[in-house]
């Protein structure tokens, strides 16, 4: 199954609510009642009230004017012009053009997908020829560092690492001076989301910010902020907390593989105007993608005639 079956697999019954009654309002029936199912659907799934009402207004409009406009096409319209502002070149051309070593930070809550993402994303540069080297700086878990060191024998790629317990900042440092060394394209730098200490979790990202920008000054060249598909509107306010605290750059989107609040990604690019770097669309190495906005509208709300 592609990913985008996945996705709109995952949004099937969000996404039949709103062409239900899409389809109504389609034939004319501007009744309140249906504008509150459509409204209900879109808020279901996560889009936000600021694009609804945005579309709850041109379908009134457009109605008034013409009659007959067809609200599905209003829709995938209103959509396109908000998700393709979150439109970017691939991350190995930002690499490519950027200097040696490209530096890149994850940062995100616990469990949104960081670990994961960066294993994806070292398995992703490989195939492009680029080399890379992954930073273990989660070195709250004994865990965090064990999951990493998986994928790094899955990808060959080398890890970084001290034992658990130790300055996350000082594995940081560890790992810019053996990218220097061994003359690598990219270093993954894994963080952790929560700290078992009395350290904020933001005061330690800036450290090792600082840090990076220490040895290497520019540096960090993307600080890509980590967020869960899942967990809808939340993701919203913990990104602007992320982004005030160390001026994001970028934003991976995780497990928009069978979730019902994909359509969290417009009231994010809507809200946010990050870039999305990436999306991720399951568990394995390559379900990494980029984000392609036509595409997503397709999978949110697929054109009515199927192809032929
Ligand atoms: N379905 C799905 N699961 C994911 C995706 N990305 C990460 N996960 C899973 O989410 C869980 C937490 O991921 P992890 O990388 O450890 O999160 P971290 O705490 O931010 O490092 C793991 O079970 C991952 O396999 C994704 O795109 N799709
Ligand atoms: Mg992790």
């Amino acid at each position: 199954m592609s990913w985008i079956q996945r996705l709109q697999g995952g949004l099937a019954k969000t996404r039949q609510t709103i062409q239900k009654s899409l389809r109504r309002l389609g034939q004319g029936h501007l009744d309140p009642v249906l504008l509150e199912d459509v409204e209900a659907g879109l808020l279901q799934a996560d889009v936000g009230v600021r694009t609804v009402e945005q579309f709850l207004q041109m379908v009134k409009d457009q109605t008034r004017l013409f009659n007959a406009t067809d609200p599905v096409t209003v829709l995938q319209t209103l959509l396109m012009d908000i998700l393709r502002k979150g439109e970017t070149e691939p991350l190995e051309q930002l690499i490519r053009q950027g200097p040696r070593p490209f530096i890149l930070l994850t940062v995100g809550i616990n469990g949104v997908g960081k670990t994961t993402t960066v294993a994806k994303l070292g398995h992703r540069f490989s195939q492009h020829g680029l080399t890379t080297l992954f930073v273990a700086g989660d070195t709250f878990r004994a865990a965090a560092i064990e999951q990493l060191d998986i994928w790094g024998k899955r990808t060959g790629i080398e890890v970084i690492k001290h034992k658990q317990g130790s300055d996350p900042a000082a594995v940081v440092f560890d790992g810019i001076v053996a990218a220097k060394t061994r003359n690598v394209d990219v270093v993954l730098i894994d963080t952790a989301g929560r700290l078992h200490t009395k350290i904020n979790l933001m005061d330690e990202l800036k450290k090792i910010k600082r840090i990076i920008a220490r040895e290497m000054p520019g540096a960090p060249h993307e600080i890509l902020l980590v967020l869960d598909g899942t967990l809808g509107q939340n993701t919203i306010a913990q990104a602007r907390q992320f982004h005030e605290a160390l001026g994001v750059t970028g934003l991976a989107l995780t497990k928009l593989d069978g979730t019902s609040r994909g359509g969290v990604v417009v009231a994010i690019v809507d809200e946010l105007k990050l870039p999305i770097r990436l999306i991720g669309v399951g568990e394995g190495e390559a379900d990494l993608q980029d984000f392609n906005a036509s595409a997503f509208v397709e999978a949110l709300l697929p054109t009515a005639t199927p192809p032929a």
